[in-house]
């Protein structure tokens, strides 16, 4: 039997790549869909063949985490894409992303697009509040304000990253994902805005999921997508998923202190202080809200 990742699905095709390097096309066993089971892109499998062409998708293996979208497993590395303008800079948005990548134990790395368009003023504004996620234990990549991106600087910001990884790009529409790894690698000719428009087909694209082969890891470039919704978070996860507000609040007066209302609360404390700023905080707030005011799904009659 042979081993190796799933890098595309299409077709009711696998696609199966092993850590020499071939690609081989396969087809899953029937019992996969006897028992309802979905190989995922991502998915590290065990599989025969006849030929290149002609391949057999035996066995799942074990899965590390999982998204629904993109429909990618074994996710070791989330690198969350923010443009400074066009889209606007959002750390609402930010902290969702961080959120949904934290929550499936995939690290996260923060990297700002778009730094030569914007001027000083706001540049020096992203930069803070770069340094606040850096002090609390993210990784964040700013290039300079005004310069003009080469394949060689993004090289040696992310390759550290990357090399030997699953990675799924993630963040806005417009936010320059697509253009990002093309400046990587020119091969890839992945259409961002600029060609879609001038291809005048508008914004539709297939959303098949492919892991395409960047730095020397397995990079998933996702359709952008500004809503993100939370629909089985609990309220303590959601503190995990928020370090600093994790921290502080080992100092609560009570143990299960969601930082809202309660007394002696070190996390309401922290953010008056200045430590814990007013938009995480915010942001928090904004989270925990929407869990709280979410209907159970399974809850039965009566109950909260
Ligand atoms: N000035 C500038 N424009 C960029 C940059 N990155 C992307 N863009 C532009 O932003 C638009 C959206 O980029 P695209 O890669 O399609 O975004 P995606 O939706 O995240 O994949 C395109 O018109 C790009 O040319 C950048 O670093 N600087
Ligand atoms: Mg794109
Ligand atoms: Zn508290």
């Amino acid at each position: 039997m042979h081993t190796g990742q799933i890098i595309k699905a299409l077709s009711g095709f696998y696609y199966i790549k092993t850590a020499g390097g071939k690609t081989y096309q396969t087809r899953a066993r029937g019992i996969f869909r006897k028992n309802k089971v979905t190989p995922l892109v991502g998915d590290y499998v065990e599989f025969s063949f006849e030929t290149e062409q002609e391949g057999r998708l035996e066995k799942i293996l074990e899965r590390k985490n999982s998204l629904i979208r993109p429909a990618v497993s074994n996710i070791d590395l989330g690198v969350i894409i923010m443009s400074t303008k066009n889209p606007d800079f959002s750390t609402s948005l930010l902290d969702r992303f961080l959120v949904s990548v934290e929550k499936n134990d995939i690290k996260p790395l923060i990297y700002v697009t778009k730094t030569d368009i914007i001027e000083e003023k706001k540049y020096n504004e992203i930069k803070t509040i770069c340094e606040y996620y850096r002090n609390i234990g993210y990784s964040v990549i700013l290039p300079a304000c005004g310069e003009t991106i080469k394949r060689e600087t993004i090289k040696d910001n992310l390759e550290s990253f990357i090399n030997g990884k699953t990675v799924v790009f993630m963040g806005q529409s417009g936010a320059g994902k697509s253009t990002l790894l093309n400046k990587i690698d020119a091969k890839l000719n992945l259409k961002t805005a600029e060609t879609s428009k001038s291809l005048g087909r508008g914004k539709h694209t297939t959303r098949h999921v492919e892991l395409i082969s960047v730095l020397g890891g397995l990079i998933a470039d996702t359709p952008g997508f500004s809503a993100i919704q939370f629909d089985d978070l609990t309220q303590q996860e959601l503190i995990l998923c928020f370090p600093e507000i994790w921290e502080n609040g080992k100092e609560c007066r009570f143990k299960s202190c969601i930082h809202l209302n309660e007394p002696n609360c070190a996390v309401k404390k922290a953010v008056e202080q200045e430590s814990i700023s007013e938009y995480r905080y915010k942001n928090y707030v904004t989270l925990l809200d929407e869990i709280q005011k979410r209907k159970p799904k399974y809850g039965k009659k009566g109950e909260k």
